[in-house]
């Protein structure tokens, strides 16, 4: 650790005695609703990060309070899989001890807001109880590994969960900090290391995710490492493994840019988690550990080259990639209504708002989702595009969940493909680096996107429409047919020609315009596209096929 130059990051993590800090101090002085500045940069690692709410910031202000501090914990489930049982408990939490409400994330799992500082730790010992974490949550690790939301459609379906579950154990990392300082566990006597991440970790997060196609349901190729599963019938032959996915950038900075994952090579199942670790390490030790903004696996594949990161990839895991498959992709977004698995179980997919679980006056959904995991046997899975699956339903209980299901609004059916495929970022007013509205905006825009739809005669057509308040992506903007990015406050960037399964980018058509530009653009494009469209064409193919804006076929291309 002796080069001047790291990112503080890196400090950090060094001086931190795997993952500790003084945390605990922290979080028993009672003194501040905060920790400290290095503290805030750990806790990540343990799955929370100190917020304030942007809403108060000015009020606490001028009454010379410090700002409102509270704590944002995502649990780590991977594959979004829960039980009715952990379902309950993560709403018995979310009332007593959070802002009241769960957020269902662009990673198939929860996270809570506005969790006071004196209540963290009970947080986390109710979620021990049920055998739920929020270890390797958030920080510069393995994230919660994202897999094709309905597990038991098919045998093959199954079993790519479980690897699902394998990667994320593999990752996880071993200190023993979050055991000690949150489950009161005594210290071993043993020295602490990390096997596969040595005491500073990665460079920065590390995101995996599995998709069973035709349905790009986790939008595969945005994660750094993508698997992309190969099946004859129900037998799963391997993987094509895709490197290089993430979605971050800043605006006005053009050495950042959002990438689809690079497609390797195929693996057998036996080798994929060499050639994982191998992807893994060579980011761990090739990483930029002085830039956090060019510090993932994307800006290291363009840095090393596509060529010679492959070759370092097969000689650390002794594997030699085969020709990768040609795979058909048809959808992106979750398939709802009823699905039948193979062991004769039914699946609901039922459609969430954002992700966002709260009873309000329009629909009682944190009460129905209760409801219902008090009379359900099987699962509660959560999706890549922030909806729930009530899974495994028996024949006999069909009717029963259905008509929970649609008494408390989570039915979903009538509701418009545009508004079904749609996911938002939570944004303000909790996140810290929010520019603009979300989550709290998309829905109204999205009826008068809708709206403008009706009015060209395209009703319901299926568009994947997406925005953030910020250009860090998270979801997945810019591999959204139609995206908007918070620039300022009611002003977002718009972008347009992600392919609709999400195998190509999309291109920046205009800059900072607020909502009345927006509808006016929006609207002649869809008089264009209504006229002019081929059969089956998908509106982000057509803006890019009508010469509207350029293919992003790279990562690197989208500034051109
Ligand atoms: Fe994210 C940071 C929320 C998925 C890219 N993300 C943040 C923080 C923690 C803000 C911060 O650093 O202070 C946000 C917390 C907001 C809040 O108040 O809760 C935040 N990210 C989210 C979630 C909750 C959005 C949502 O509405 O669902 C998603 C949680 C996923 C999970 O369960 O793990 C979430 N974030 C993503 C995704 C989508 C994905 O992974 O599929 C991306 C783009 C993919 C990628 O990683 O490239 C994403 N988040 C970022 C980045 C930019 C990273 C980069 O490479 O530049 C940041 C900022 C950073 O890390 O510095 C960020
Ligand atoms: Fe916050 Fe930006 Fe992520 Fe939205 S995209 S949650 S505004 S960091």
């Amino acid at each position: 650790m002796s080069d001047k130059k790291l990112a503080v990051n890196e400090y950090i993590k060094a001086r931190s005695n795997f993952l500790r800090g003084t945390i605990e101090e922290g979080i028993n002085d009672p003194l501040t609703g905060a920790i400290s500045e290095d503290d805030t940069q750990l806790t990540k690692f343990h799955g929370f990060y100190q917020q304030d709410d942007r809403d108060l910031r000015n009020e606490r202000k001028s009454e010379k309070l410090e700002p409102l501090y509270s704590f944002m914990l995502r649990a780590r489930v991977p594959g979004g899989v829960c039980t009715a049982e952990q379902w309950l408990m993560i709403d018995e939490i979310a009332q007593h001890l959070t802002r009241g409400n769960i957020r269902l994330t662009t990673r198939q799992t929860f996270q809570y807001h506005g969790i006071l500082k004196r209540n963290l730790k009970t947080v986390i010992q109710k979620l021990h109880q049920r055998l739920l974490d929020s270890i390797a949550a958030c920080g510069d690790v393995n994230r919660n590994v994202m897999c094709n939301p309905n597990p038991v459609e098919s045998k093959a379906h199954e079993k790519v969960y479980q690897f699902a579950v394998e990667l994320s154990e593999h990752f996880m990392p071993h200190s023993r900090a979050y055991a000690e300082i949150f489950l009161d566990e005594k210290p071993l006597n043993q020295p602490e290391e990390e096997p596969l991440y040595g005491p500073t970790y990665l460079p920065r997060k590390f995101k995996i995710g599995l998709a069973v196609p035709p349905h790009n349901d986790v939008d595969v190729y945005t994660n750094d490492l993508g698997l992309i599963a190969i099946l004859d019938g129900e037998e799963l032959l391997g993987f094509d493994v895709a490197a290089g996915g993430g979605m971050g950038t800043t605006h006005g900075d053009t050495n950042t840019y959002p990438r689809l994952g690079d497609t390797l090579g195929f693996v057998r199942p036996e080798d994929v988690l060499k050639v994982s670790e191998a992807i893994f390490t060579t980011q761990r030790d090739f990483g930029d550990r002085e830039n956090r903004k060019h510090a993932r696996l994307k800006y290291t594949i363009d840095t090393m080259g596509l060529d010679v990161f492959k070759a370092e990839v097969e000689k650390r895991s002794g594997v030699t990639f085969a020709p990768a498959h040609q795979v058909t992709w048809t959808t992106r977004g979750d398939r709802f209504g009823w699905i039948q698995g193979f062991d004769g179980r039914w699946h609901l997919t039922c459609y969430i708002p954002n992700g966002r679980i709260a009873d309000t006056e329009h629909a009682q959904l944190m009460t129905g989702l209760r409801e219902i995991a008090k009379v359900h046997q099987g699962d509660i899975r959560m999706t890549a595009n922030q909806n729930i699956i009530i899974a495994g339903v028996p024949e006999a209980e069909k009717a029963q969940i259905e008509q929970m299901a649609r008494q408390y609004g989570l039915y979903g059916e009538e509701l418009t493909w545009l508004r079904k495929l749609s996911i938002a970022c939570v944004a303000l007013p909790t996140c810290g680096l929010a520019m603009a509205e979300s989550e709290r905006y998309i829905p109204e825009l999205i009826t008068k996107v809708d709206a403008l739809l009706e009015k060209n005669g395209l009703a319901n057509e299926p568009i994947v429409m997406r925005m953030t308040g910020c250009p860090n992506g998270c979801a997945r903007p810019f591999a959204a047919e139609i995206g908007f990015v918070g620039k300022g406050p009611g002003r977002y960037n718009l972008y347009l020609g992600a392919s609709p399964v999400g195998t190509r980018l999309n291109k920046l058509y205009r800059e900072n315009i607020p909502e009345e530009t927006i509808l006016e653009e929006l609207d002649g494009l869809f008089a264009r596209f209504a006229k002019e469209r081929q059969e089956q064409e998908g509106f982000g193919d057509y803006v890019v096929r009508a010469g509207i804006v350029k293919a992003v076929n790279q990562g690197r291309e989208f500034h051109d």
